[in-house]
């Protein structure tokens, strides 16, 4: 069993609904458990900026599956949810991205580890410090790195939403 940090985004429809049936679905993954879920942050969109603001969140889940299993099985929850867009950093419905594996640092065609951008991206960095403060990145525990990501950022960069938070917590309540 390993415990792995994922990070999940939508900016298209009906976000809380696309993350929380994201959520319940990873959980609902054979050999994969969800341990902890942060709160929802509403985020400006990086990288491709004239986009629709993002909902993002972080959790975290035990597993049996090896990385590359557990990315296969997070790509085919992005699928059943009818994820559509390709465009690269473009709008998506739901997005579901592997983070950190303790102790695992690979680089494949398919899946990298640690996830080569999350360092630079409060949108990441924000809700994985809320569930995980004393995680590592390198020599940098997480709470440290949002510390420093936070201090540079614009106002409205990275919000908590409460409402989208007690929403999604409220359907993974409701088994
Ligand atoms: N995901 C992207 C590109 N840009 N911006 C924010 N705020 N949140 C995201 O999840 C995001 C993004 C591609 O995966
Ligand atoms: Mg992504
Ligand atoms: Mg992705």
């Amino acid at each position: 069993m390993t415990e792995a940090a994922i990070a999940l985004g939508s900016n298209l429809g009906d976000r809380a609904v696309f993350l929380a049936s994201a959520l319940r679905a990873i959980d609902a993954l054979p050999g994969c458990r969800l341990t902890r879920v942060s709160s929802a942050y509403r985020t400006r969109p990086w990288g491709k900026t004239d986009q629709g603001e993002f909902i993002n969140m972080c959790a975290l889940i035990d597993t049996d599956l090896s990385p590359t299993d557990l990315l296969v099985a997070v790509k085919d929850v992005e699928a059943s949810m009818g994820r559509t867009a390709s465009e690269r950093w473009g709008p998506r419905e739901i997005d579901i991205d592997l983070l950190i594996i303790p102790g695992v640092e690979m680089r494949t065609d398919l899946l990298t580890l640690p996830h080569p951008r999350m360092s630079e991206r409060l949108f990441v960095i924000a809700p994985l410090a809320e569930v995980a403060p004393d995680l590592l990145l390198g020599a940098q525990r997480m709470d440290a790195r949002a510390k420093a990501l936070k201090a540079a950022a614009r106002p409205n960069d990275c919000v908590v939403d409460d409402e989208t938070t007690d929403l999604i917590k409220a359907v993974l309540e409701s088994k």
